[in-house]
């Protein structure tokens, strides 16, 4: 591909898994980092008015999934039919249905709403839902579908971060370390590691 941009904020959150994709793919990008002062003026040019956004030729694609499973698609990183694209496609809402309440919680501004919220969570769903993404992961030897590598490890690798700090949880590492494995093994990858290593450093 040529002339490829990733527009996001100065985070990894939603657009590490694709830029970490793009580096996989050994493919040249300008790695666009939009400061929310500089947003307003970025977010009308935007097909939803949201990042990320992938640009090839001067044709903009966003939606992180979509944008992840088209570069999955381009690299190899996808199931060999409809039954097992359809394993990844399930494991990986399953994070994405995690990763949404724990965000909803950490940007709630009501600071009493936000305590409830998270209470809530962390006593009934958290220990459920945590538990079985990490059986689901130890189940595909480290991997969320399929038992190998694909594009649906990289949402999780490149998001990791973020799911921790929404999740407040500092000690998911230790509770559930295969959700970690993910990360340490997508992070191994000579041309993603090589990237990271350059990229600017930002804790989540
Ligand atoms: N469903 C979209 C959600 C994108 C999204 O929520 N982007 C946020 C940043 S993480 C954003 O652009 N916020 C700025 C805004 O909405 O103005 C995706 O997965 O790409």
């Amino acid at each position: 591909m040529e002339n490829v941009k990733v527009y996001y904020f100065p985070i990894k959150a939603l657009a590490e898994g694709i830029r970490m994709l793009l580096a996989y793919g050994d493919q040249k990008f300008e790695d666009i980092r939009i400061s929310g002062e500089d947003w307003p003026t970025f977010k009308p040019s935007m097909p939803f008015g949201q990042m990320p956004v992938l640009e090839i030729n001067g044709k903009k694609y966003a939606q992180t999934l979509a944008i992840m499973r088209f570069l999955g698609r381009k690299y190899g990183l996808v199931g060999d039919d409809i039954e097992q694209d359809f394993e990844i496609d399930q494991n990986v809402d399953f994070f994405v249905d995690i990763r949404i309440k724990a965000s909803a919680v950490h940007y709630e501004s009501d600071e009493n709403v936000k305590a409830k919220k998270h209470n809530e969570l962390a006593k009934d769903f958290y220990p459920v839902v945590l538990k079985k993404l990490d059986e689901i992961i130890a189940s595909n030897n480290g991997h969320i579908a399929l038992g190998k590598l694909t594009w649906g490890d990289f949402l999780i690798a490149g998001m990791y971060d973020c799911f921790k700090l929404h999740l407040q949880m500092p000690d998911l590492d230790q509770k559930y370390p295969n959700i970690k494995k993910i990360k340490d093994s997508v992070l191994t990858i000579p041309t993603v590691k090589a990237f990271c290593d350059a990229a600017p450093q930002c804790d989540w």
